[in-house]
């Protein structure tokens, strides 16, 4: 073993690509503005340089470790750095922190009070620039903007999407669209994933609550909300409990509380996706067209194969996401109530707010789901609310649309579709051969995995891929003849719906907790398939009559 000296203490190297890893690995919280293990090192913010024992400056996340190197963290000399960073920093920034909606979760902030920086030496030379809010998922405003560039690198890299990028130079140097049109104007999906990195409130989430608040408090109105799969194993850490912890009840209860009138659980509405989409491919396998079968349910994946592979439409499954599954279902079943009915969901997901406002998702010009709200403005319903959620007792959802399966409720992490497809394609209804299929690749955060089950006495390729990028290099690996698979799923988000651009920031620990929550909750749920769920067959022999294209699939018009 190889071993280095971080302030004074003896640190193992183990094939980390820089000693900032090292340093974090000794316990030691170095401060970086653009360090993430994910991305590419940029090396920008200087906030994360060390001395080594010559007394010379370097930045950590850009220096490879060496055995018996000698690095100091915390120097004189390294804290004035710092503060001049941050000084300068501050000085070029827009400083409206309690209006800010990042306020409380800002790294720049934070590390401004974690220095102790009082007062901020140099001139104030932040100008006022207008908001980019033409898209309907996030907000830009680039007088938040610190050039750390991890907007720009998630794009790029993780997303492959290319929206924004850095324009002009020196002091002119900003981060921006190409030719600084609209983000709504490009090709941007909505994923969210650079407000996930960005440090500051550059790009922020689009917060819709105002207008929930209104809808709330019309008597006149009745609001009806379901809940995303990855919500409930999202949410609890920022109010009391366990990351991944599966806080369902307590949401329930709270959305009452708030004044919702009926709760539902999105779950239900992804039972329905099982039984449309293993038929559809069933039926594709049969034909053999419009192989492979990509999934439909992440609308910033359906997007991106709008823009950048057209022709690839037709093989996306037809089938509407569960969120609009379970709206449709909704607005009929109220059809003819006599109050008007408004449809909200809770969501991982900042491009659902897209989808929800697509032509294809409306009827007479009113939209099936009529609001989206990301986990994190639920965060913010329950804290106005006054609600101390820690002391709030579990309930459980509305009937008649209230029983779900736990196929239902493994969506939201990457590989949950697949597995609750192969359930019901699968012949042996074993409780035996439904563990098996836990193993046959479908599990864990990989952003590629590879499965390959039999189904109808032959062998079926399956491909799960999270993260755009992947889904790039995949479709390409596809159409050069190297690989060939009957059914891909894709979700943009790495790791999927739990790592949604919704939800609180978390890591790849946080991550492995939420998918751990979700898996969790399908053991202890005491119906597995989504065909056995008893309302399936009640709509199918009901309401659905007749009307299972109209309100459960989708032609996208592109
Ligand atoms: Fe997902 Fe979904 S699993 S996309 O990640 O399919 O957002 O959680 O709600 O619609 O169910 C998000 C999560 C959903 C949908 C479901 C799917
Ligand atoms: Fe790029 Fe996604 Fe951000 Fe759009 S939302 S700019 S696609 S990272």
């Amino acid at each position: 073993t190889e071993f280095m000296v971080i302030d004074n203490m003896p640190v193992e190297i183990n094939g980390e690509r820089n000693i900032l890893d090292v340093i974090r690995k000794a316990g030691i919280d170095l401060p970086t503005f653009c360090y993430y293990s994910e991305l590419s090192v940029y090396g920008a913010c200087r906030m994360c340089v060390v001395e080594d024992h010559w007394g010379t400056i370097q930045a950590a996340c850009s220096t490879p470790p060496k055995a018996g190197m000698e690095i100091h963290t915390n120097t004189p000399r390294l804290r004035k750095y710092r503060k001049m960073i941050l000084e300068l920093l501050l000085s070029n920034h827009c400083r409206d922190c309690t209006t800010c909606e990042k306020n409380g979760k800002c790294k720049l902030q934070e590390l401004a009070q974690r220095f102790g920086i009082k007062q901020v030496r140099f001139h104030n030379t932040s100008e006022d620039s207008e908001l980019d809010t033409s898209s309907l998922c996030i907000v830009r405003d680039k007088s938040k903007c610190i050039l750390c560039g991890d907007c720009v690198r998630m794009c790029n890299e993780v997303q492959n999407v290319g929206a924004i990028d850095f324009a002009f130079r020196g002091s002119k140097m900003c981060v921006s669209t190409a030719f600084d049109e609209p983000l709504a104007n490009t090709k941007c999906v909505g994923c969210g994933q650079c407000s996930v990195v960005c440090p500051t409130g550059a790009i922020v989430v689009r917060n819709d609550t105002a207008k929930l608040w209104k809808e709330l408090s019309d008597k006149n109105t009745k609001v009806i909300v379901q809940i995303a799969p990855a919500v409930r194993v999202g949410i609890g850490k920022e109010l009391g409990f366990s990351e991944g912890q599966n806080v369902m009840g307590r949401i329930v209860a709270a959305l009452r509380r708030i004044g919702f009138d009926e709760v539902f659980d999105t779950s239900t509405g992804a039972d329905f996706t099982v039984l449309e989409e293993a038929e559809e491919f069933s039926k594709r396998l049969l034909t053999g067209d419009n192989l492979p079968l990509f999934t439909s349910c992440c609308p910033a994946w359906v997007r991106y194969a709008e823009l950048n592979y057209p022709q690839l439409i037709k093989n996306i499954s037809t089938c509407r996401s569960p969120m609009q599954m379970l709206a449709s279902i909704l607005k009929e079943h109220h059809r003819n109530d006599e109050k008007r009915v408004v449809v909200v969901a809770v969501m991982p997901c900042t491009a659902k707010k897209q989808e929800a406002a697509r032509d294809e998702f409306k009827e007479d010009g009113v939209p099936y789901v009529d609001y989206v709200i990301t986990t994190q403005e639920l965060i913010h319903l329950i804290k106005e609310a006054n609600l101390i959620f820690s002391e709030i007792e579990p309930e459980a959802v509305d009937m008649p649309f209230g029983t779900t399966s736990g196929s239902g409720v493994i969506f939201g992490v990457t590989g949950g579709v697949t597995e609750a497809v192969i359930r019901r394609l699968s012949d042996d209804k074993s409780s035996f051969a439904l563990r098996a299929i836990a193993f046959t690749g479908v599990r864990g955060m990989q952003g590629v995995k590879e499965a390959r089950i039999d189904c109808n006495g032959r062998e079926v390729k399956i491909a799960i891929v999270s993260g755009l990028k992947n889904a790039d290099d995949l479709i390409r690996s596809i159409q050069q003849g190297e690989k060939q698979y009957d059914f891909v799923e894709v979700m943009s988000c790495p790791g999927g719906c739990i790592g949604g651009a919704g939800q609180p920031v978390t890591n790849r620990d946080g991550k492995y907790n939420r998918g751990a929550g979700l898996y969790n909750a399908d053991r202890m749920s005491n119906i597995k398939r989504s065909e056995e769920n008893p309302i399936i067959k009640e709509l199918y022999d009901g309401m659905l009559k007749g009307k299972v294209h109209k309100l459960l699939h989708v032609n996208y018009r592109k």
